[in-house]
């Protein structure tokens, strides 16, 4: 089966919690080259500010991916191609894996699951806000997260498995390994990507990069940048 995310080398997350730089728009960063717009957070996110940011992408050549941090801030919005639903299988709380879910499902108008689609994450960097929120167990070693992957793909046949290093640059040996486990899935990387060299050194194990600060803290330009590197990759 091909899924969109077969043919993506660049996302770009968008926190609606977030200010961008001076003189950026959502526009620009929608202009960077990036194969898809993630819009989402863990703090600080309302149904308010993500429509802004689903509308203000709307009209912008990008496919656009809402990722929920729960299931109130989902919204109703056909820009949209889609949902993308963390599940963290590393989370110390089941609310985490299969509970926020287990509410979500039972919605009055329920879900539309043709645009549903769930991310396995392994949450790495322990001073995250992703990491405290759902107390994920962060202490694990290459093998532990090659195995996590393994789990995602075969015996919950997840599409997109997520290494998650959200505020700081992973460990290549383990995004390694995660690539080495994963056969069908999408393997997505995300955290502390800031120039090319960084970019580069993940994209050459992760099928997909995720850049979500640079976009916040630097604009366009370094985004672009990141970009590049996804595809030299
Ligand atoms: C966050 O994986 C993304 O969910 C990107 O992380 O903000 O560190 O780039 P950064």
């Amino acid at each position: 089966m091909s899924t969109p995310w077969d043919d993506w080398n660049h996302v770009l997350k968008i926190d609606p919690d977030k200010d961008l730089p001076e003189g950026t728009t959502y526009g620009d960063l929608c202009a960077t080259g990036t194969d898809a717009i993630e819009v989402g957070g863990t703090m600080g996110i309302t149904e308010r500010n993500m429509e802004a940011v689903v509308d203000a992408c709307a009209e912008h050549d990008v496919p656009l991916y809402q990722e929920p941090s729960s299931p109130d801030v989902v919204i109703d919005n056909d820009a949209l191609e889609g949902y993308l639903i963390p599940t963290v299988f590393n989370a110390g709380s089941p609310f985490w894996i299969t509970g926020a879910h287990k509410e979500w499902v039972r919605i009055d108008d329920g879900l539309d699951w043709d645009r549903t689609t769930t991310e396995a994450y392994i949450v790495m960097n322990p001073e995250a806000d992703v990491a405290t929120y759902t107390e994920a167990d962060c202490d694990l070693d290459a093998d532990d997260v090659a195995s996590y992957a393994t789990v995602a793909e075969r015996m919950f046949g997840q599409e997109i498995v997520y290494v998650e290093y959200s505020g700081t640059l992973g460990e290549e040996e383990i995004v390694a390994a995660a690539g080495e486990a994963t056969d069908e899935a999408t393997l997505f990387y995300g955290g502390g990507i800031h120039d090319y060299d960084s970019a580069y050194a993940m994209a050459q194990y992760a099928d997909v990069i995720v850049v979500g600060d640079l976009g916040h803290d630097e604009g366009v330009e370094a985004v672009r940048e990141t970009v590049e590197a996804a595809s030299d990759a």
